[in-house]
This record gives C-alpha cells, structure tokens and sequence, in this order.
C-alpha cells in the first residue's frame, strides 16, 4: 500500500478496521516509549489486523513483542481519548522536523492540503486523518505477530524500515478463532507440507525463488504432467519442445523487452556481439512454431502446446514456497485462430479448465475478467482500438458462457485482457491459477498470416491459455488444498506394506509389495526394525493412503490387513481384492479411499 493510498483508505475504515488502526496508534506510542528516537512512518489497518513501519536504534527480536504488548495494554486501561484537530501545514511541518520525523515530513511535502490531520493520544502524537475510536479504552484485545523488514514507500532503493504486525479483534473470542484459524492454516501451508512431506525444497546454494523437486513431488508433477497432456491431446493440442533462451530481438520484436522488461533477466551477451535472454514467456517461441509453414484457414484452429520452462525475475520479497518462483514450467498453449473461431475456442479452453478442476475436486475458485489500466501506457499496448475490440470480445464470450465472475483494472496482461481463474491460498491471499487471453497485438506484431478461402492472406488471432498454470503454483494449490492428503491417483507413494516382524514376514511383505508394483501401483516395503504401530503412525504422518499391515496369518490368507491414512481399519483383504479396488478408485480419480459401506471403524 502506498503512503498516499493509506492515507486515502483510512476514510472508509469499518469500524473493526478503525480500533485495528487506533492499535496501531497505540503500539507506536509503547515503541516510542521504549525508543523515544524512534521514526515513525506509516501504521494502516490492514486485513486481519495492522501494523506500523518505523525506524528503529536496533532490530526487534520475537522477544520484544510481549513488552510492547504490556505497554499497549496499560494505555489501553488508561483509556486516553483520542484527540483529534487540524493544523496549519507549516505548523506540522515545522513540529515534525523539530521532532526528527523525516518520512512525517516527507508525507506532509507531498500533500496538497494547506490544513493536515492530527491525532493525540496521551503521550502520543500523530499526522493522521483518522478516524479513531473515542479512546484507547475502545480497543479490543490485541496480540502482535511478527517484526518484519519494509522499505519505505516498498521502494528497495530507499530506507529499510522495521514493520510489526499485529492483530486486534472485538472479543477475546474472535480473537482465539483468528488465532487457532492461523494455526489451521500454518499446518496446510505447502511450505511447511513441502518440507515435512519431501515433496520440494529450496536450496540457498542454488537460489531464492528455484525450487527443486524432490522424488515425491518429482512424481506427482510427472502425473499431472500425464494426466494434462493426455487431455490436451484428447482436445486437439499438438506439443512442441522449445528451448528456454532466445535472441533478445525476438522479445524486442513481441514487446515483451518494452512491456515485461521489469521480469526479464537482463541479456546475455555472445562472443559475436549477439544478446541473448532467458525466455519470460513462451509465447514468442510458440508464433515460430505456427509460422514454421504458410498456414491454410483449412487447418485453424491450430493450438500450439508445451510444458515450457520460463523464468521471470520476481521481486525477492514476493517469492513464496512454489507458488511464486523464478524458474517455472508453465501448462501452456497458444491456439492460432481465424476472428470467427475466437469465440467457440475461447469458450472450449475455459470449458476443459472446468474439467480440470472437476477431475481434482476443486470446489472454490472464481473468475476474474483482468483488465488494463487505460492510464498505464507503460505496462500495456497503447492500443485503444485493440483493447475496445478485445474486451468486447471477452465479455462476449462469458455471456456465453453465463458463469459468474468480477472485474479487476491493471491485470490484464500487455498484449490483451484475460479471464483469470482465482482461488485463495492458506493464507486467504488471491492467487491466479489458470488463465485465457484474447490477443490481436502478437499476431500483429509477428505479422502472423493464413490463407482465407477466398485466396488471400487474413491474420489470425492468438488465444493464450495456461490450464493449470506453472506446475509449480499448481503443486503449491494442490498441497493446501488437500492439506498434504493427495487422492489416490496422486499420491506419490499410495501404499506401504508393514510387516508384523521384519525378520519373519519380511519376504512376504516384499512379494505383496512386487505384486502391487507389477500392478502399477507406487508402493513401498517399511523393513525397519520398529515396533509396527510406529510405522503406522510414521505412514500416517507421511499422509500416505493405505497401510497394508502382513503377518502370519496374512501370509497364509494371500491378503492384507488395509489401514487407511484417516486409521479406519479395513481388516484383512485378499492381495487381488486390494489390487483391484486401488486401482478402480485411482481410475476415477476419487477423492475417497474405499467404498464407503465396506469400511468399519478402527
Ligand atoms: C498463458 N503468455 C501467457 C501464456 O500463454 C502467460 O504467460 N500468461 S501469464 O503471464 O499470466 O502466466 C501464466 C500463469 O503462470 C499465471 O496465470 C500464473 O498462474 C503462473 N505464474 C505467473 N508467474 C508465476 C510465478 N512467478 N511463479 C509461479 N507461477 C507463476
Ligand atoms: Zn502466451
């Protein structure tokens, strides 16, 4: 949020947002009890809470939270009035310089106003427009986060600023909920599942933002990566590789080095004087593709698929986990158009995102019409025609398609709007999964043509799509969504065969486990020399699905006793009951583990 956005935003507070921001009042009064040098910069009430930036004698520790706590509290039984007036703008000016308040006064200087706000309470004093509540005893019960690090203004090149977040609710009990809803959602953090699973780590070695795939999340990628071009296949969709590097012209020649050049690694220079730059977008590469041989309008639709790895250097206080990297394989297609195939291939592509979230059972997600910004002629084409044509065209088609969905300036991409696919991640942040473009601009730009029935050379339109968006922010949506807890069919290892007694049962296990695998199922042989209820509980915590427990009377029955992850006992099944139950279920891609009335409780 910027200064002036703060500034503007506190006008339309709800009253939960105003206590959150008399917090945030407060907190800085205790800071500047303990620090009296301590600068102030700017302290909104934001979702779930507040914070305040500062400039501090030393970094704060987690230590530090609970002392300022204390201070906030006692001001609050103190209950000061919130004491509000206006001051000339010299006088502010001049009582922030004499109090050593320099982002104050750069906040005053960029005001217009010849009056500014100002709020006091008790000790405290503050530019600010307010509102507040009446007094400090207003404020509900309130719990500090996190220290993080701000720069002033989110500017990197200027001053790096300690920000605290906290938090503050009505009741106490609103409070507790917020508290243990943030427990929740720390537990389904694919972060911390990537981790605790071996699903993918991050390596300071090899860079902030560059994930690497470990062999369980390698092989869950690799049956989505199956499972996606298998469908696209079924849609029509002919694959192409291309290389992750290209002539910096070509991006020249897209727009991207005019319009993208902020998430563009800067180029590499050859020995012949050529540049060369890491790919953003595969785009481009894909127009090479389609222009490879002169096209007949009898062949469009032509819809150029990849798994194509392209990197985007992203801001390093916005790289999160997987779903916000550096490196990232994007689910992508361009589909080559003739003007009256854009309609029907817009909605097709919007429909087979439907599928996809259909086959993974994912319930909450909406759509996002994004749409430029016509002030930023920086960031997007200036192009009024192209964008009256192209926004009349997205709109066309969700009429069509008559699903429900909301507006957003700024989003679309450069070359043309989108229909984005927005779900929300653990922490309630937005994210976009899949997304569908219109573009008129590329095929302009690439002078893109095909054959009409009428002889002549016509241009084409281009619809982009990513389906489920870069195997990365997908994974990262997967493991959130089901809380680490894959279905069957993805799940990296779907069963672990436990003998009773490794030294007696283990050949058994290892010829279940054989079968199983001849099956096709992802199965391991847990031969430690561990007490069986901890392996259990091991498999349990690894979420794995079935524990396919083997012992005496097992190995004389040709079954197995299945335990699934959620510790319903199954009792024993025979080997090729079990076999074909798994793989049935797998095959639906079910999100259930065994047929509800064949289970019993534990
Ligand atoms: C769909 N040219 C189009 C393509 O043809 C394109 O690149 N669109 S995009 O810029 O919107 O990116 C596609 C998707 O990649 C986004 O919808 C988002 O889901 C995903 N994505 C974008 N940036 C990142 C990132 N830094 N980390 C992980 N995934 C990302
Ligand atoms: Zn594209």
């Amino acid at each position: 949020m910027s200064v002036e956005e703060e500034l503007n935003a506190s006008v339309a507070y709800t009253p939960l947002q105003r206590m959150r921001h008399s917090a945030a009042h407060v907190m800085a009064e205790a800071v500047q009890e303990l620090f009296p040098n301590a600068r102030f910069a700017i302290g909104p009430a934001i979702e779930d809470g507040f914070y305040y930036d500062m400039e501090l004698p030393r970094p704060l520790t987690p230590e530090d939270l609970p002392v300022i706590e204390e201070r906030m509290r006692a001001s609050i039984a103190a209950n000061h009035p919130f004491m509000q007036s206006r001051w000339k703008r010299e006088k502010a000016l001049k009582y922030f310089r004499d109090h050593d308040q320099p982002y104050k006064v750069e906040i005053i200087e960029n005001l217009a106003d010849a009056e500014v706000g100002i709020f006091e309470q008790g000790p405290f004093l503050d530019l600010c427009r307010g509102p507040h509540v009446e007094s400090t005893g207003k404020i509900g019960p309130v719990k500090l986060m996190r220290v993080a690090g701000a720069y002033w203004r989110g500017d990197e090149k200027r001053q790096m600023l300690q920000r605290i977040y906290g938090t503050a609710w009505f009741t106490q009990q609103d409070l507790d909920e917020y508290l243990e809803r943030l427990e929740e959602a720390k537990k389904r953090d694919h972060r911390k599942l990537g981790k605790d699973l071996e699903l993918f780590m991050i390596s300071e070695d090899v860079g902030a933002g560059l994930p690497l795939w470990l062999p369980r999340g390698a092989t869950v990628r690799r049956l989505l990566e199956e499972y996606i071009l298998d469908l696209e296949r079924k849609h029509g969709y002919q694959h192409v590789y291309t290389p992750n590097l290209a002539k910096l012209d070509l991006y020249k020649t897209s727009g991207h080095w005019e319009h993208y050049h902020d998430s563009m690694y800067p180029p590499m220079e050859m020995e012949s004087g050529e540049e060369l730059v890491l790919r953003p977008m595969n785009c481009p590469h894909h127009i090479q593709v389609y222009r490879h041989k002169m096209r007949s309008y009898r062949e469009l639709p032509v819809s150029i698929a990849e798994l194509g790895t392209m990197y985007r250097l992203e801001r390093s206080g916005e790289l999160s986990g997987l779903s916000r990297v550096r490196a990232m394989t994007l689910n992508d297609a361009h589909i080559f158009c003739t003007p009256e195939q854009m309609l029907p291939e817009f909605k097709k592509a919007v429909r087979m995102i439907e599928r996809i979230y259909q086959d993974m059972g994912f319930k909450q997600y909406s759509y996002r019409l994004s749409l430029r910004d016509p002030n930023d002629k920086e960031k997007f084409i200036d192009n009024e025609q192209m964008w009256q044509q192209s926004e009349a065209a997205l709109r066309q088609a969700l009429k069509e398609l008559d699903v429900p969905y909301y507006e957003s300036i700024g989003d679309a991409a450069f070359y043309g709007p989108k229909l984005d696919v927005q779900v929300a991640n653990v922490l309630g942040k937005d994210e976009t999964i899949s997304t569908v473009q219109i573009d008129f601009t590329l095929p302009e730009r690439f002078d893109l043509e095909y054959i009409g029935e009428d002889g002549q050379p016509h241009r084409p339109v281009m619809v982009h799509r990513g389906g489920i968006s870069t195997l990365e922010r997908f994974m990262a949506f997967l493991i959130e969504n089901f809380a680490g807890a894959f279905p069957l069919w993805l799940a990296p290892v779907q069963a672990v065969v436990i003998p009773i007694s490794d030294e007696k049962h283990g050949d058994y296990a290892e010829t279940v486990a054989e079968r199983l695998r001849e099956a096709g199922l992802r199965v391991e042989v847990d031969n430690r020399h561990e007490r069986m209820n901890a392996k259990v509980r091991d498999a349990q915590l690894q979420k794995i699905p079935y524990m396919l427990v083997v012992g005496d009377k097992e190995a004389a029955a040709d079954s197995v006793a299945v335990r699934l992850r959620s510790n319903e006992n199954l009792g024993a099944v025979l080997v090729a009951d079990f076999i074909r139950q798994a793989l049935q279920i797998a095959a639906e891609r079910s999100q259930e583990l065994w047929p509800a009335s064949e289970s019993q409780p534990a």
